[in-house]
């Protein structure tokens, strides 16, 4: 089948080597290796993204404003078809992309040393940055309402009302914490209505897997484009925060080994202060540690109603995946909650020295 597809761009090569990437939830991946050469190929999820166009012309159209605003950049854009298409697509197959694999780029997995938690903020950070000229409002919604709490907050509810019985009940102790902490809530609706939290090009998926490094460890730029959106600098502050920050990631059964690791804090407000510091207002740097709860608390929320929604949008490889990934988030939360005078401090300290600008 993937031969077939690789055919529309021009690739035939039997002795191609195609291996499954598997780091994401809702796409699916393949890295191909031909001759000399490497391709990253990705079907896109059409469940989740109803309208695979809209992701192929927003990529487009921050292509088009980078090349000509910052032409150094490092931007990824796909492949095109034989008949010059960004999206090849076939009834029974799907939606497919090709992306060039960058020469000499690597990803990586897991955040293990606080450098490289610095050098994703940055590239997070930058990307935002360069397209702080451009008009978010014309990008596609490609998820509507993605990060949006209050209705993921109403989603919660009805699976709760709605869901498979069983989990509702077993779920009881995490349902009890989220509801707790409605307050995340209540500060997201006030967010909303406060123009000085600015709507600005946002990547919404800052996970590690999605920065390109290059042989010395430096951020090159970022990929995985498909949720660019209007949206709240909190939403990839936050995820960073999510994915960065303990050791133990979402999959992880035992919670003891989920921690705060201050270094990696420090380096992911330090990397994007140093790109954003001069263009977040006022009340902006007043939410840099509510993106980490608002964030955590939005995935912790997803978790469980899709777990009692009998994992129809996560899907999961054992019965209780969904229900472990919720507690997970539930209890990185709450390790977020106890340091939060010693995390406001550091951030307080960082904005003090105001001195983004030496690292160039
Ligand atoms: C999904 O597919 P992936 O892993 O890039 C999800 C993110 C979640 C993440 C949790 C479109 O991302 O919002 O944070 O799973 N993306 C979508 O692992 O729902
Ligand atoms: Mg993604």
């Amino acid at each position: 089948m993937i031969e077939s597809v690789l055919n529309e761009y021009g690739i035939h090569d039997e002795e191609g080597r195609i291996e499954p990437l598997t780091n994401g939830l809702i796409n699916s991946t393949w890295k191909i290796t031909t001759g000399k050469q490497q391709f990253i190929l990705q079907r896109i999820n059409e469940l989740v993204f109803k309208n695979p166009y809209f992701l192929a012309e927003n990529v487009r159209m921050v292509d088009q404003y980078l090349a000509q605003q910052s032409p150094s950049y490092l931007f990824v854009s796909p492949i095109k078809t034989k008949q010059q298409k960004e999206i090849f697509h076939d009834k029974q197959k799907g939606y497919f992309r090709l992306f060039p694999f960058v020469q000499g780029s690597h990803t990586i997995n897991v955040v293990s040393t606080p450098d490289q938690a610095f050098e994703a903020a940055l590239q997070f950070g930058k990307f935002t940055k360069l397209l702080s000229g451009f008009d978010a409002k014309k990008l596609h919604l490609t998820l509507p309402d993605f990060h949006n709490l209050t209705l993921r907050y109403h989603q919660f509810d009805d699976a709760i009302k709605n869901g498979n019985a069983d989990r509702i009940k077993q779920a009881e102790v995490l349902i009890s914490e989220i509801k707790k902490r409605q307050h995340i809530l209540v500060s997201y609706e006030k967010i909303k209505l406060n123009e000085q939290v600015r709507h600005r090009v946002t990547h919404h998926d800052t996970k590690i897997s999605n920065v390109l490094f290059d042989d010395r460890g430096k951020g090159l730029g970022v990929i995985d484009l498909d949720t660019i959106m209007p949206g709240y600098f909190i939403s990839d502050m936050g995820d960073m925060m999510r994915t960065y920050l303990s050791p133990a990631n979402e999959e992880e059964n035992d919670f003891s080994k989920i921690e705060i690791r201050d270094d990696f804090f420090h380096a992911i407000v330090h990397g994007y202060l140093h790109q954003l510091g001069d263009e977040l207002t006022p009340e902006e740097k007043t939410i840099i540690l509510y993106a980490g709860s608002f964030l955590i608390y939005m995935q912790a929320i997803r978790f469980l109603t899709d777990y009692c929604n009998n994992d129809i949008y996560y899907g999961a490889t054992y019965a209780e995946q969904n229900f472990v990934r919720a507690g997970n988030q539930i209890c990185l939360l709450k390790k977020l909650e106890e340091k939060g005078g010693r995390l406001q401090e550091m951030i307080a300290a960082e904005l003090s020295m105001k001195n983004y600008f030496f690292l160039g």
